[in-house]
């Protein structure tokens, strides 16, 4: 039962800004909150209701701005601090809220805090990290010296030894990415202060970056705390471990959350925000991340659909099975009815293009692909993320070598695979579906040199499909995959049924036909998806479907007894 006043955000469409790649104001190839400032007009449009902004604070950019050097300002890279209250107050003016990245989990290298930390083993913000002498028997720097075996989300081990004071310390991404020390209250109150005071500033609320490994598993096999971290099982083929149950969801997760929102979010006026991005986390720790009464964060972003066409690496490929997506999909809206809720997306900056991963980015079926699987998605229950360019059908980048990538993870990955006699043509096939340099390229505005994204040289190469493929060309056009996007998400606003009904999965052995309903009271919708190039009979499938009311289809009228290749239809049952 949805509950008497739903939070604002049920019904909600945030639309993310990756703002290297989105509008460039100044020429330097670079996009910035200039940029973003002009481009508003283009989400005012779509009709979203929230921006989420990536890191835009000062930063090394080792990781593009995910390694924050200071979190109480803006990297002169992206524009000023005037700029981004400028942005709150242009977004606000606009009905629009403003969603900021909170990268807590580590900072850079280069933070004055981790400078602190690293001076000495006696500085007073030592403990702010994670240092660890050697592993007892071994020398600092010999292999196998590091404290645990644990690998790094960006390849190799998860410890950088600091040779000064010839301790190690831990960072679960990047070596420039120190991970912080939550166990040290100090950090906390530091964390908390730092929110309050963009809060303060005006803006909305937060997505909270790989939020749920701040709490680290200090136990040992009995159970009890020995103030250690411990190995992981062996990754195969590797001489390192996974680590992830020692910080995927540790120990004190919910402590530190809950104790997070009462210091920076009860009491405050105003609808907020907060979404945690949670890799790794299950449908039952979500159900408690999400719960209302345990007030810890409103959605969390899951993992599971984006992990079913790999193996345990993301760099190996694996074809994507529809029974399992639906089966994921199926659980997590079913997990969630009752108490919690769900985000929704495809795509993001760390993910490939949509419409090519899960789609058919081929001419004839890229339009197509991109709105069914915009209608999948924006017909669950739970609030749909958009991802710069998806609203357009971006497609992932014809990458032909390894020069033309810039991601760390990337070249992270390529380091390490070949070093450890992987194939180069191999990674780099796996690298061309998977990066994340297939989100970030820069935004298609229109068909000139650069698509309009920059008047300079982009930091990222252009795909050369802006010509056809682009914001201009598609705004106007009553079939475009932008306007099929912005009659989704005024559907969500304007339908009940849409932003709080129970949803059903329906035929869930098919291999193509992904089907479901949503009910509120007497108002039930039938969701019917051909994610495939079959055309099937539709009676044959669901045989109420055929004199059922066309809602919202994304093909132009035909025989409503055929379901065409790649056809979406949202239909209303008597
Ligand atoms: O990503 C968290 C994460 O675990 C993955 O999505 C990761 O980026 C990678 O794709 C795993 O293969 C968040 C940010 O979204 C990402 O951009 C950052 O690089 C990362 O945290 C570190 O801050």
């Amino acid at each position: 039962m949805p509950p008497e006043t739903p939070p604002w955000w049920t019904r909600a469409v945030v639309y993310q800004v990756y703002p290297r790649s989105f509008a460039d104001s100044d020429g330097d190839g670079i996009g910035d909150l200039g940029g973003i400032l002009q481009r508003l007009d283009h989400l005012a449009d779509l009709g979203v209701d929230v921006l989420w902004l990536s890191p835009v604070y000062p930063s090394p950019q080792a990781d593009n701005g995910y390694d924050i050097s200071d979190y109480q300002g803006i990297d002169p890279l992206f524009g000023t601090l005037e700029q981004l209250d400028e942005l709150i107050a242009a977004l606000h003016a606009r009905g629009m809220k403003l969603l900021m990245d909170l990268v807590v989990n580590h900072t850079s290298d280069a933070h004055p805090w981790f400078e602190e930390s690293r001076a000495s083993r006696t500085s007073a913000k030592r403990d702010w990290y994670w240092w660890r002498p050697p592993r007892p028997g071994f020398a600092a720097g010999e292999p196998g010296a590091e404290p645990t075996n644990w690998q790094s989300f960006f390849s190799g081990p998860v410890w950088e030894l600091d040779e000064a004071s010839g301790e190690y310390y831990l960072h679960l991404f990047d070596r420039r990415q120190p991970d912080l020390n939550w166990e040290n209250p100090q950090v906390r109150q530091a964390v908390y202060e730092m929110m309050r005071w963009w809060l303060d500033r005006g803006v909305d609320g937060f997505r909270m970056d790989v939020i749920n490994m701040i709490s680290k598993d200090l136990q040992g096999m009995d159970g009890a705390e020995d103030g250690h971290l411990h190995d992981g099982p062996p990754i195969p083929g590797t001489s390192l471990g996974d680590g992830s149950a020692s910080y995927l969801c540790g120990p004190r997760i919910h402590e530190f959350l809950a104790e997070m929102h009462r210091e920076v979010f009860a009491g405050r006026d105003g609808a907020l925000l907060t979404v945690g991005e949670m890799p790794g986390v299950t449908v039952e720790q979500a159900r408690l991340f999400t719960d209302p009464d345990r007030a810890e964060v409103d959605m969390v972003f899951q993992f599971e659909h984006v992990g079913l066409d790999h193996g345990t690496s993301k760099w190996d490929l694996r074809p994507l099975r529809m029974r399992d997506l639906k089966a994921s999909f199926g659980r997590w809206q079913t997990g969630l009815a009752d108490v919690g809720w769900n985000s929704l997306y495809w795509d993001n900056h760390d993910q490939p293009r949509a419409v090519s991963r899960f789609g058919d980015d081929s001419p004839e079926f890229r339009r197509d692909s991109a709105t069914c699987l915009a209608t999948l998605l924006h017909l669950h229950r739970g609030t749909p993320y958009v991802y710069q360019g998806e609203e357009l059908g971006m497609a992932n980048f014809p990458f032909t070598s390894l020069e033309q990538f810039r991601d760390v993870e990337s070249l992270n990955h390529h380091v390490q695979a070949v070093s450890a006699g992987s194939d180069p043509g191999e990674v780099l096939t796996a690298l061309r579906a998977m990066s994340r340099d297939n989100a970030r390229t820069p935004v298609q505005w229109d068909a000139s040199p650069n698509a309009g994204f920059t008047t300079g040289t982009p930091w990222l190469a252009v795909n050369p499909d802006h010509l056809e493929w682009n914001a201009a060309a598609q705004r106007d056009d009553d079939r475009s995959v932008l306007a099929h996007y912005r009659r989704l998400i005024a559907l969500r606003h304007s339908d009940d049924v849409v932003a709080l009904g129970d949803f059903t999965m329906l035929l869930p052995e098919h291999d193509d036909v992904y089907a479901f309903t949503r009910a509120l009271g007497d108002d039930e919708l039938l969701v019917v998806c051909n994610l495939s190039p079959t055309a099937y009979r539709l009676a044959e499938l669901l045989p109420e479907a055929p004199a059922a009311e066309l809602v919202l289809g994304n093909l132009d009228d035909d025989d409503p007894a055929e379901l065409r290749p790649w056809e979406a239809r949202v239909l209303r049952l008597p």
